[in-house]
């Protein structure tokens, strides 16, 4: 627990999609002004880490070409790192991006394909920077046809094991390896997202810092009567809360201030019992 009552233990990490097609906030910021607009509210209103994304990873998403995808995270990032310290991840699975991303001040490569992509594991070995490696079953485009699993806690901890190991057998430094259940991801909205957030406490046990993105996403609207994205904020801090209670670094969410609200009274609620 932080010594700091104001300040939650848990990070957390805002998302910033340059994407016209993000599932809850597609099209939302178009544009280096509208982004640094966003970025700098999500740092007053608390945020730790800004995640910038320029390809969307929702079922059915068009790829997007490296030197699109570049051409809009690239500038963000300089512009934001111009006039703020908060560390910035790059959320890719390309490796160009992700040193182009690096080079124009990022500190952490997101990578919802933890490292699978031809390069990947050399890049994030030379680059130096912190990685999270990310569970997905499958690809962005068809994981959520048919997603199978025998334990699906067991599962991804393998996997993300594996990874880790791979990483540091490349040349990533231990300490700079982040693990993510990837929530949505190659699951089924019920029998393996609810599971998995459940058994989230087995993830944190293989020692690593675990970040946890819930947020807005699908399994809410299947547990109250199909809420849209932008109506998911409830559901959304709920999970945030069973991560914090099952010890995870981060989370990674659309809605900075009221994540960080309910850390707070979480976390004072925790402390004034003990
Ligand atoms: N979820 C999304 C994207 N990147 N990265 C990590 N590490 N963990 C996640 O759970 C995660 C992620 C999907 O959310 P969003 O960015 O809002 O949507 P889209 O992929 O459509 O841009």
């Amino acid at each position: 627990m932080s010594s700091d009552p104001a300040k939650p233990a848990v990070r957390v990490m805002g998302v910033l999609n340059m994407t016209p097609d993000s599932f809850s906030d597609g099209g939302a910021l178009a544009g280096v002004e509208a982004g640094l607009a966003r970025a700098r509210a999500m740092v007053a209103a608390g945020a730790d880490i800004l995640d910038v994304g320029g390809e969307s990873t929702r079922p059915g998403a068009a790829p997007v070409p490296a030197e699109a995808e570049i051409a809009r995270v690239v500038p963000l990032i300089q512009a934001i790192r111009a006039g703020n310290p908060v560390p910035i991840s790059i959320d890719t699975m390309k490796p160009e991006v992700a040193r182009a991303a690096v080079a124009a001040g990022a500190a952490i490569w997101n990578d919802v394909a933890a490292l699978r992509a031809p390069g990947a594991l050399e890049a994030a070995a030379e680059l130096g920077c912190e990685v999270v490696l990310m569970h997905m079953q499958g690809e962005p485009g068809s994981m959520q046809q048919e997603p199978r699993y025998g334990d699906v806690v067991a599962e991804v901890a393998d996997f993300l094991a594996a990874r880790a190991q791979a990483a540091i057998a490349a040349g990533v430094a231990r300490e700079r390896i982040w693990l993510d259940p990837g929530i949505g991801f190659g699951k089924h909205m019920i029998r393996h997202n609810l599971p998995l957030l459940a058994g989230l406490s087995r993830i944190v046990d293989l020692g690593f810092p675990v970040l946890l993105g819930a947020s807005r996403k699908s399994f809410i609207g299947a547990l109250d009567e199909g809420a849209p994205p932008d109506a998911r904020l409830g559901g959304s801090i709920a999970a945030a809360l069973a991560g914090a209670a099952a010890g995870v670094a981060a989370v990674r969410v659309h809605d900075v201030r009221e994540t960080v609200q309910a850390l707070r009274v979480w976390q004072a609620i925790a402390a004034a019992g003990t």
